[in-house]
């Protein structure tokens, strides 16, 4: 049996003095002190928040990973009788031969998923806290794993019926890349959606997050308290060491209090360093996968839970706006950033994801979608091309996501990838019929565009199957409304703005004529003084 190098994802333990006062669970009066001056002090509770992973705008909807397996693969297992865990919710097994064992990380990287809270921590609530977990434990006591081992816990997940699953350790970005094609295999194979984590600490994405058909995700920190806007130090950035482009997305990292092990008491609460490792990341997106899962489970529309489906609307509703590690803005607005190799996407936002998945199945072909949301799922011939008409408006934004699992061979614990690739080209033509989006990238198996539209009319999104096999793929879209009053569209409505309007006064106005009626006037004013230093976050660079 072989037996391969085991690194954690979490090595370097750090603490902040601010954060071990927000975090000291013997001062329940203090902490509740804090909660009403400073608002989110329960740092689970922030990462779940708006500005993290959204998770409980979703639960706010009776949404909260309810009917939904997911499969942990660690390398130790997780504290099933924690108090933040109900019982018979979190099941532990074991394929190293070593037995049910514990350790540091194990126990919050469920819990990030699946808390549900206790007695003094009442608000560090996971991101899918009725989901439930089993665990499979593939390293032994020397932290080596092998591929039988792996490969026999996914069997065995599959058989539970998990539709999710996430792992919590990682192998070097050189490292056989039979290991995440195995992960591909059973995405692929199974319908079921990896999340798999970017690593830590290398200068190129690591395995697993080199998986083809998962969704790659990166940590983030929160330097304002829970507000998880810079990508973190420890992270691997992209690409891929063969050049695709992996992160997809980033989920929230930092100062995260979550049920942990210490050893003998149920009710240790563990709070995550400050460097932004990804082991603190992903459980996010297992859980959000979870949450769009339930949700899909619960609609009559066949093709909502697909794992290309669910990754579409992952990716297409992730929060662009996010900086590097050193502080710089990633210019979001640029669709050359559509994708950042530090912050991939952007930042998982369910909310959004859920949005779009209930906002409806869209038709190919000649029916003009009006609506602002959608998604599609279908099966592409060889050489053939489909078309959705989006209706879009002028300085609206376009934002899609097309993906679809790429196709792996099994040989005994060896997989290997299709050759050549499946390969569509999007194509994005503007009412006129003038190109404004297109892309012969025949490496990646997840498209996105993200563009400014220049005009009112409908706009023809083709999806070209260039190569002589059948695919299913998954596509998620969104129309993003400009700000009213921000005429040079910079994302703000300020004073270049206002000056437009005193161009435009008493005229009939080429901007600035917001309440249609062919002049500048204190009607269009007031409409324009309502949206006075207004900003789209999701765009806005200072
Ligand atoms: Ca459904
Ligand atoms: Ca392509
Ligand atoms: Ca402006
Ligand atoms: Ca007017």
């Amino acid at each position: 049996m072989e037996f391969f190098p085991h690194f954690w994802y979490n090595p370097h333990q750090r603490t902040e003095a601010v954060r071990r006062v927000y975090l000291d669970r013997h001062c329940p009066i203090i902490l509740l002190l804090l909660a009403v001056i400073c608002g989110n002090v329960y740092a689970l509770q922030g990462s779940t928040g708006v500005n993290g992973s959204n998770a409980q705008a979703v639960h706010e909807l009776g949404i909260t990973g309810k009917g939904i397996k997911i499969g942990l693969i660690t390398a130790r297992n997780v504290l099933t009788t924690h108090l933040a865990f109900e019982p018979n919710t979190v099941f532990n097994y074991d394929y190293s031969g070593d037995g049910i064992g514990y350790n540091y990380h194990d126990t919050p990287f469920a819990g990030i998923i699946k808390s549900k809270g206790s007695y003094n921590h009442p608000y560090d609530i996971g991101v899918a806290p009725d989901a439930e977990i089993r665990c499979c434990r593939v390293a032994d006591n020397n932290d080596g794993v092998s591929r039988t081992w792996l490969q026999n816990a996914l069997d065995d997940l599959m058989a539970i019926g998990c539709k999710v699953i996430v792992t919590g350790f990682q192998l070097p970005p050189d490292e056989d890349p039979s290991w995440s094609r195995m992960y591909d295999y059973y995405a692929a194979n199974y319908d079921i959606v990896f999340a798999n984590a970017a690593g830590n600490n290398y200068s190129n994405v690591s395995v697993f997050g080199d998986g083809y058909n998962g969704i790659t995700t990166g940590g983030l920190e929160d330097i304002v308290a829970d507000d998880y806007s810079r990508v973190g130090e420890v992270t691997c950035p992209g690409p891929t060491i063969d050049g695709r482009r992996k992160p997809d997305i980033m989920a929230p990292s930092t100062y995260q209090v979550a049920p942990g092990y210490s050893g003998s008491s149920n009710d240790y609460w563990y709070t995550t360093s400050g460097s932004g490792a990804t082991s603190w990341a992903v459980p996010h997106t297992a859980g959000v996968a979870a949450l769009l899962l339930e949700y899909a489970n619960q609609t009559t529309e066949a093709d909502d839970g697909r794992n290309e489906v669910i990754k579409a609307v992952i990716v297409n509703s992730a929060f662009p706006n996010i900086d590097r590690k050193n502080g710089d803005s990633t210019n979001p607005a640029d669709p050359n950033n559509t994708w950042h190799n530090e912050r991939g996407y952007g930042r998982v936002d369910v909310l959004r994801a859920v949005n779009t998945l209930s906002a409806g199945k869209i038709s190919k072909d000649a029916t003009v979608i009006t609506s602002t949301a959608g998604w599609a799922y279908d099966t592409i011939s060889p050489s053939a091309t489909h078309t959705y008409l989006i209706a879009g408006n002028k300085n609206e934004r376009l934002v899609l996501t097309v993906t679809w699992n790429c196709a792996i061979t099994k040989l005994g614990p060896n997989y290997s990838l299709e050759s050549p690739l499946f390969n569509i080209d999007v194509t994005v033509k503007g009412p006129e019929g003038e190109p404004i989006f297109s892309e012969i990238d025949d490496v990646n198996n997840l498209e996105k565009v993200d563009i400014r539209l220049p005009a009112d009319g409908n706009y023809t999104v083709s999806l070209h199957n260039i190569t002589s096999k059948s695919r299913s793929y998954g596509l998620a879209f969104e129309l993003l409304t400009p700000l009213t009053g921000d005429f040079n569209t910079d994302y703000i409505v300020d004073g270049y703005d206002l000056s437009r309007i005193a161009e435009e006064w008493l005229t009939a106005g080429a901007e600035a004529d917001i309440v249609p009626d062919d002049i500048v006037n204190n009607l269009d004013f007031a409409e324009f003084a309502d949206n006075w230093l207004k900003i789209e976050k999701r765009y806005f660079c200072p």
